[in-house]
């Protein structure tokens, strides 16, 4: 008999597989009945180029490919793409560390990615290849950005940015480090800069609504209703009146109630019932009516110094630092209570954030904790005016109740009060219902070298006619791609201008509009996360040179029915391909508004210590070793066995071993089928217990429960190896019978059970094109059980009986049993415990 060994048969399959194209998928029919001839695109998130595989990789493209592997044998025209997530930082930094360009390393690394992806033997359908850093694929990517100009969705805006001046760079919120950078230790600042933008906000609704009706992780969902943040609430304004002068005098529509003023300070918030205690008002210190206000305000320069102060602190410091509240007084100006016309001070303070909301708040003291710090620091007055159970001593009480203080609102609940209240102010013209989102727009210029290039041009003599001043033209789409020019230096340059600015000839363009020679290029690139937000629509028709993907072929995959990934994409991957096929959708490329309809997320593989593998930790292991000692089967299904494919799990070789003994008596089981021993007939008990294994593996798989799956596999394997089926001899088992533990065994070892199933049970085509097998519904229920008879509470014997007999039933096949009848040994029964189809216990004297 052969010895199992991996590494001799693995390679022989693989190459197999691939010459017989067994996983290049055909476009089947759209819209099949029956899982038969249905497509199913099984996604799993393609790697970004970082240079080698990890355990990670192994890990959800194994299990993935298992999940695949048996929807194809159920029927399912399964595709299995696979890709390249190739732009970005890391081909940038990596190429910059070995002297590199992002091009050579690039290549280079999807060769050998290529190479190691092809030794899990997944059933990856290699002529679908993406690479998002190709022109074949970044053309449509520049396409997708030119029809959402076309449409607005894609524009210039100014946002804030954290900018380090000693780095000359824009710094993530992260990156910020008690106001300084975290690199050089430089106070940071605030900065305007002025980019192209994607309109997620757009979507900000259905973005929300529509997650109900996906299949996806609770965890994922909440946390993409966290990030677009909706709040229901209303807008108020306070109008601002000169403090000196008498309140009549500028208010002369006093008595005919209309107290719309050319200057008032909008205000969000989502508790209008607290109107009546909002004792202040107070504006972000960039808000624009503090410059427009600069003639009546008398401490302007109080004012500039705050203003000033402020630009050296974060967003996210600004939310933080809670405690110790800071602010200034505007002197001279008061605004107006909407709800009571009663004058309140107006302050500038940095709690308030200039990009929420309306950048301006309402303060309500008694019942904001943050306006009650405030108010506590600067002795403002403290106003209650709704009334509910809780305790209200030394901080704010926050709760909803009923309202007090409040006219004749008083007695109202608060939900009630704030409909009431916002309709009143929407009767005087001074407020109404509104929703604000946390979800800025998605800024996706970037000023790096590495990404697709953003196509726009930048027309001086357009922008002179123009009476916005505003020059940029579009790149004709007949004109795409933008290539990418090659640069010998293509570091980041100093000033936050991009690298691309240095290729001064790529640069020059005639204007597609005006014809004047003197237009340049957009120097910025795209965010990867554009490249990534739509690769599963090219996987559809990756080859296609007119068309971002054949619209019949998009209907015949899309959505994607199963998307496997991590958590760490829950928000910013999946809401950029979710924004992005919303914004095709409403542009009618695409038929659907979801791009995913199941989503599962995977969980992470840890060093040996526990801790997230690292090279600066030196805890990681490199699956090229294991899967050389071991082989890829193996290395597969001990990732299945980890347990739920959701949890993180800190590498431990020693499973290994375990699937490896399993593997090999897998292998000598099988072996030992011959042509000339085998009989005729279906064993009937193996026949029962391979039946009900076929339904208990099938629903394993179908419902991810990959590790059990493999347990009914070994627990199959001992009940065929004879542990429990007492006496019955391996020569009963039939030829078909160790079909289905192969073909069960498949998804998990493809390798292994080709070798057996050609080799040793002589197929001449691969077992990867075989069905599932069926099972019998009926026999599972009268299926046999083993039941342990004790005699006095020790295990005496075992007997397979058929599920569900009674206990007279029970009680005469253990009376007949020669074991039994020898320990009781004629004695008298005193009393028989009988636990149905698990245990019988005879207690006699
Ligand atoms: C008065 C009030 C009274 C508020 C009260 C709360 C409680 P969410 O739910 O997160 O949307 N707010 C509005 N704009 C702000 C800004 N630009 N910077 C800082 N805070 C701002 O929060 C909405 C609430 O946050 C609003 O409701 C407002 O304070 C504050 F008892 O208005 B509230
Ligand atoms: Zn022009």
């Amino acid at each position: 008999m052969k010895k199992y060994t991996p590494q001799k048969i693995e390679k022989k399959w693989q190459r197999f597989w691939e010459k017989q194209k067994l996983h290049e998928t055909a476009d089947r029919p759209a819209f099949a009945k029956s899982p038969a001839g249905k497509n199913f695109m099984m996604l799993a998130e393609f790697p970004y180029t970082s240079g080698n595989l990890h355990m990670g990789h192994w890990f959800t493209y194994s299990v993935a490919d298992m999940y695949a592997r048996y929807l194809r044998m159920n029927g399912y025209n399964v595709m299995f793409p696979i890709g390249f997530d190739a732009f970005g930082l890391p081909a940038e930094n990596a190429a910059i560390k070995h002297g590199s360009t992002p091009q050579k390393w690039t290549t280079q690394n999807i060769k050998n990615m290529t190479k190691q992806l092809k030794t899990i033997g997944a059933a990856f359908d290699w002529s679908r290849v993406v690479d998002t850093s190709d022109p074949d694929y970044y053309k449509w990517t520049q396409w997708i950005f030119l029809k959402l100009y076309e449409k607005g969705l894609a524009y210039r805006g100014s946002t804030t940015v954290n900018w380090c001046p000693k780095d000359k760079t824009v710094l993530a919120n992260e990156q910020v480090v008690e106001g300084k950078c975290d690199r050089c230790d430089t106070p940071v600042e605030q900065r305007e800069l002025t980019q192209w933008m994607f309109k997620i906000t757009a979507f900000a609704d259905s973005l929300i609504d529509d997650l109900e009706g996906l299949d996806w992780p609770e965890t994922t969902k909440i946390a993409q209703k966290n990030w677009i943040g909706r709040s229901e609430g209303t807008i108020a304004e306070f109008p601002i009146i000169n403090s000196q002068l008498s309140i009549s005098d500028q208010l002369p529509k006093l008595e005919t109630g209309n107290w719309k003023l050319e200057t008032a300070v909008e205000v969000f918030t989502t508790r209008a019932d607290t109107m009546f205690g909002a004792t202040y008002v107070v504006l972000a210190p960039e808000h624009p009516l503090v410059e427009k206000l600069k003639k009546q305000i008398t401490n302007n320069k109080e004012a500039e110094e705050y203003i000033d102060q402020t630009k050296r602190k974060s967003e996210l410091q600004r939310m933080t630092e809670v405690k110790d509240k800071t602010g200034v007084e505007l002197k001279g100006i008061s605004a107006i209570n909407p709800i009571n016309k009663k004058p309140i001070s107006v302050w500038i303070a940095d709690y308030v954030l200039a990009h929420y909301g309306t950048g301006a708040v309402m303060a309500v003291p008694a019942h904001d904790q943050r306006d009650y710090d405030f108010a506590k620091k600067f002795n403002l007055p403290i106003k209650q005016v709704v009334l509910n159970d809780e305790e209200f001593i030394g901080q704010a009480n926050q709760e909803e109740g009923v309202l007090i203080n409040s006219d004749r609102f008083d007695g109202m609940p608060s939900e009630e009060a704030r409909k009431k209240i916002t309709e009143q102010l929407k009767a005087e013209g001074l407020g109404r219902a509104e929703k604000t989102y946390r979800l800025h727009d998605w800024i996706l210029s970037r000023q790096r070298y590495w990404g697709a290039p953003i196509p726009m041009i930048n027309c001086p003599a357009c922008a002179l006619r123009d009476p916005s001043g505003q020059g940029y033209q579009p790149v004709p789409e007949e004109d795409l791609p933008v290539k990418l020019p090659k640069l010998d230096d293509f570091l980041p340059v100093e000033g936050g201008k991009s690298p691309l600015a240095r290729a001064e000839k790529w640069l020059k363009v005639k204007c597609p509009k005006c014809g004047s020679k003197d237009a340049d290029r957009d120097t910025d690139t795209m965010d990867t996360f554009v490249d990534s937000s739509w690769y599963f629509v090219r996987y559809t028709d990756p080859h296609n040179d007119d068309k971002l993907a054949d619209k019949e072929k998009i209907s015949k995959w899309l959505p994607v029915p199963m998307y496997i990934g991590g958590r760490e994409h829950n928000t910013m991957h999946l809401l950029y391909a979710r924004f992005i096929t919303k914004a095709l959708n409403s542009l009618g490329h695409v038929e659907f508004s979801e791009p995913f309809i199941s989503r599962r997320n995977h969980g992470v593989i840890m060093g040996p210590d526990g801790k997230r593998m690292s090279k600066s930790r030196g805890n990681v292991v490199d699956p090229d070793g294991e899967v050389a000692a071991y082989g890829a089967d193996i290395v597969r299904m001990n990732f299945a066995f980890l347990g739920p494919f959701d949890q993180d799990y800190a590498w431990n070789p020693d499973g290994l071993a375990g699937i490896q003994r399993f593997l090999n008596r897998v292998w000598n089981f099988v072996s030992r089928y011959s042509d000339n021993q085998l009989s005729i007939i279906d064993n009937q008990l193996i026949h029962r217990v391979l039946n009900r294994a076929i339904k208990e593996v099938g629903d394993q798989i179908k419902h991810h429960k990959f590790n059990t799956g493999v347990s009914s596999l070994m627990k199959l394997l001992n009940e065929l190896d004879g542990q429990t089926l007492q006496g019955e001899t391996l020569k009963k088992i039939s030829k078909s019978q160790y079909e289905v533990l192969l073909k069960l065994l498949a998804p998990f070892a493809p390798h292994i059970a080709e070798e057996l199933w050609i080799e040793t049970l002589s197929h001449e085509t691969s077992i990867h094109l075989e069905s599932w097998p069926e099972y019998d519904e009926a026999l599972l229920q009268d299926e046999m059980v083993t039941i342990v008879v004790q005699v006095n509470g020790k295990v005496r014997d075992s007997i397979i009986v058929k599920r569900g007999l009674i206990e007279a039933e029970v009680k005469e096949l253990v009376l007949a049993n020669e074991k039994i009848k020898k320990h009781l040994e004629g004695r008298e029964i005193k009393k028989l415990i009988h636990i149905p189809d698990k245990l019988v216990n005879i207690v006699v004297p």
